[in-house]
C-alpha cells in the first residue's frame, strides 16, 4: 500500500518532506491541498489532522504530521544503504539535528520570517518597518555565512543530501524568490557563493523540478 502525502505548494515544511520522499525512493500518492480553496479546513482533512496543517502523511493507516517528525519516521522506516536522511554515526546524526534546529530557530525565525512578515503580511497601506527589515537582513547574512561553513563536500552532511539539506533548501528558495519579487527586501544576490552553489546542486537533483511550486514559475 502506498503512502499518502498531503502537500500544499509553497509550504516550506511540506516541501522538505516531498524532497525526502523522493530522495528515499518511497512510493507515495501526492494529495495537493489548495490553501486558497481552504482544502486544509475541510472536514475530511481536519478529521485526519485536527491541526489542519501540511505536511501530513498516512502510511498504512498511521497518520503523522509535523515535518521533522515525518523526516525522522521516513528515515527509520525506509532509509537504507542506498539513501538516508540522517546518515552516519550518532555524532553525524546529532549534527544534522543541530543544523535543522539552527535553521528553524535562527536563520528562519530571526532572519527570514521577519522579512517575510514585513513585506507580505502588513495590513494594507502600512509601510514595512525598515529597522526590523535591516536587523533581520543582517541576521540572515550572518546565518548564511555560518551555514556556508557547515558544508561538508557537496552537501551539508557529505556527498549526498540529508535531512539538513532538505530543511534548509526551501528557506533558501524563499530568499531567492523574495529577492527577485521584492526589490525592497534587498535580498537579491545575498547568497554567499558556497550556498548559491549548494542550492544549484539541490536544484539539479533528478526529482527537484516536480517539487517546485507551480505558482512560482510565473
Ligand atoms: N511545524 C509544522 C508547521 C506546518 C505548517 O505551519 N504548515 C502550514 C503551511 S506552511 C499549514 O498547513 N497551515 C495551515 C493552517 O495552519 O491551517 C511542520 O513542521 O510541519
Amino acid at each position: 500500500m502506498s503512502l499518502d502525502f498531503y502537500h500544499g505548494h509553497g509550504s516550506p515544511y511540506s516541501w522538505r518532506v516531498w524532497l525526502a520522499l523522493e530522495h528515499l525512493g518511497i512510493p507515495y500518492e501526492l494529495k495537493v491541498l489548495s490553501f486558497s480553496e481552504k482544502d486544509h479546513l475541510k472536514p475530511g482533512f481536519v478529521a485526519l489532522n485536527p491541526r489542519h496543517r501540511v505536511p501530513t502523511i498516512v502510511d498504512d493507516g498511521f497518520v503523522l504530521w509535523e515535518s521533522l517528525a515525518i523526516l525522522e519516521y521516513l528515515d527509520e522506516r525506509f532509509g537504507g544503504p542506498k539513501a538516508r536522511l540522517y546518515p552516519g554515526t550518532a555524532q553525524d546524526r546529532a549534527r544534522i539535528r543541530r543544523l535543522i534546529r539552527e535553521d528553524e530557530a535562527d536563520l528562519d525565525e530571526k532572519g527570514l520570517s521577519p522579512i517575510y512578515e514585513e513585506l507580505y503580511h502588513k495590513p494594507e497601506g502600512e509601510a514595512p518597518d525598515e529597522a526590523r527589515l535591516d536587523a533581520a537582513r543582517a541576521k540572515l547574512v550572518e546565518e548564511l555565512d555560518l551555514f556556508a561553513r557547515e558544508l561538508r563536500g557537496a552537501f551539508l552532511a557529505g556527498d549526498a543530501p540529508s535531512a539538513a539539506d532538505f530543511v534548509l533548501y526551501p528557506e533558501i528558495a524563499y530568499v531567492k524568490r523574495i529577492g527577485a519579487k521584492k526589490p525592497a527586501s534587498k535580498l537579491e544576490g545575498i547568497l554567499p557563493g558556497p550556498i548559491a552553489g549548494w542550492a544549484a546542486r539541490i536544484e539539479a537533483l533528478p526529482y527537484f523540478e516536480k517539487t517546485f511550486p507551480p505558482h512560482w514559475r510565473t
